[in-house]
């Protein structure tokens, strides 16, 4: 969370009557949702909710499709630009198209269909790997590996769609409208991780028009936190179930593995009221009896060394990431709609630069994980969600500043480059815990960290001015 002093956590709310809409046609297995009613605007609107619940339902597996991991021609133009993607959730997951056959034959306006078959061996199977342009509907099917969970979308450095944590013998999917270009289809851990995947044709001729482009933008950004929320319920119940058992290493995994889906969104949660501090409040950000949330957890089983003395948190958290993933499933929905309730695109620069003021803030200090010494996983995590944003405007940027995107492409590179340096595959969370670093280290880390915040701070006067 960002350091204190805290934001006055205002309860300007604003009443919502809408049901919920982007629950519809969520395949997501085992998400508790909260039904709340509260659209807020990203960083601008404060807003308190009250909760019932609903479970969302639980699909069983996915067939098996023998599916064909061809090598992919590359035919289509470099350096796509993409055109109205809605990736995740929040998309409508339209019937699939039975057979995924190569190119995919697919009725007039019908989409594409890619099964994506994650198996033991290592395995990471893509068919058909060549699409035509249009929305495209992505199967993903768990069969039984366990050291492949995830699979990404990628046009260059944006995430376009993802699914996480899919457990073996499970299945998910998730639709994107894709203009023809080069992709890759990234599964971490396969043998293969990196696979291109090619798209045919033209979806939409971009007009050009900047408004149109930076409304794109806010879907886009829309749909990666959504999913990131969903994501975040999800790990949040893993943690719930191994803080119902006995294997403290086993909870302070849960815990790590947590975290990253928190911090890709936290400007997010932060325009929530409340709900920043209810989930992250670190000791001393807020009166003592009302610390609450991750941090309680971390010090348990960090410091105390005592899922005991987790559990009496976890309850609590489990409702206040439910209720995130709520309102940023309303977000979502509101600003595909475009009535006026959904993201600003302004407030998508403007959580770009505040997600690197964070790391600035509490990670380069080391404070926000002070018991587990996972603060570089918070790092990163900071880092992609500010990249994620950035790369969500950056088509309606190119538009309106061709110069001003590549520096600050480049300036991330650099810094994912500083962080890969620490990279660690046996240490929780992947990162080398934050004690170990040195002066040096932290400097350079510090430096390059900078060099991203300076040129993109200035992309939201830019687009505001656009706007
Ligand atoms: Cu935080």
């Amino acid at each position: 969370m960002i350091g204190s002093p805290r934001r006055p956590a205002g309860p300007a709310s604003r009443p919502s009557t809408e049901p919920t809409r982007a629950a519809a046609g969520q395949r997501r297995r085992g998400v508790a949702l909260v039904a709340a009613g509260c659209a807020a605007a990203l960083l601008l609107t404060a807003c308190s909710s009250d909760s019932g619940s609903n479970a969302a339902a639980t699909p069983a597996a996915g067939g098996t499709s023998g599916a064909a991991p061809a090598a992919a021609t590359v035919a289509g133009p470099a350096g796509s630009v993409a055109a109205q993607s809605v990736a995740g959730s929040s998309a409508a997951a339209p019937a699939g198209a039975g057979a995924a056959t190569q190119a995919s034959a697919t009725a007039a306006g019908a989409p594409a269909t890619v099964k994506i078959s994650i198996t033991a061996d290592g395995g990471c199977a893509v068919d058909p790997v060549t699409v035509p342009a249009g929305p495209v509907t992505f199967k993903i099917a768990n069969l039984d590996a366990t050291a492949v969970n995830e699979v990404h979308l990628m046009d260059g450095d944006r995430i376009r769609g993802e699914r996480e944590n899919l457990a073996p013998g499970f299945d998910s999917e998730f639709s994107a409208t894709l203009d023809g270009g080069s992709y890759q289809i990234y599964c971490p851990g396969a043998v293969t991780e990196n696979q291109p995947f090619t798209v045919t044709g033209k979806a939409a001729t971009s007009t050009g028009d900047v408004a149109q482009q930076l409304q794109q933008a806010t879907v886009e950004y829309a749909g990666y936190v959504d999913d990131q929320a969903g994501f975040l319920v999800e790990a949040v119940a893993k943690l719930q179930k191994a803080l119902q058992g006995k294997d403290l290493a086993a909870a302070q995994q849960a815990y790590a593995a947590a975290r990253p889906f928190y911090e890709r969104i936290e400007p997010v949660a932060e325009s929530f009221g409340d709900l920043d501090p209810d989930i992250d409040a670190r000791d001393g950000d807020v009166p003592a009896a009302g610390w609450k949330g991750f941090h309680q957890i971390e010090k348990a089983l960090f410091t105390d060394k005592k899922i005991a003395a987790a559990t009496p948190f976890i309850a609590e958290l489990v409702s206040n990431v439910a209720k995130l993933k709520q309102l940023t499933a309303q977000l979502a929905a509101d600003t595909k709609a475009g009535n006026g309730k959904g993201y600003k695109p302004d407030e998508v620069a403007n959580g770009a630069a505040s997600l690197l003021e964070e790391v600035q803030k509490t990670k380069i200090s080391g404070e926000e994980e002070r018991y587990s010494r996972i603060d570089l996983v918070d790092f990163a995590a900071n880092v992609e969600g500010s990249q994620q944003a950035f790369a969500a405007l950056e088509p309606a940027l190119k538009t309106i500043d061709p110069q001003r995107p590549a520096p600050i492409t480049a300036a991330f590179a650099a810094l994912n480059k500083q962080l890969d340096k620490h990279a660690d595959t046996k240490a929780l969370g992947g990162y080398q815990p934050y004690d170990k670093l040195t002066q040096a280290d932290i400097k350079q880390l510090s430096d390059a960290l900078l060099a991203v915040q300076e040129p993109l701070s200035q992309v939201s006067a830019k687009v505001a001015s656009a706007g």
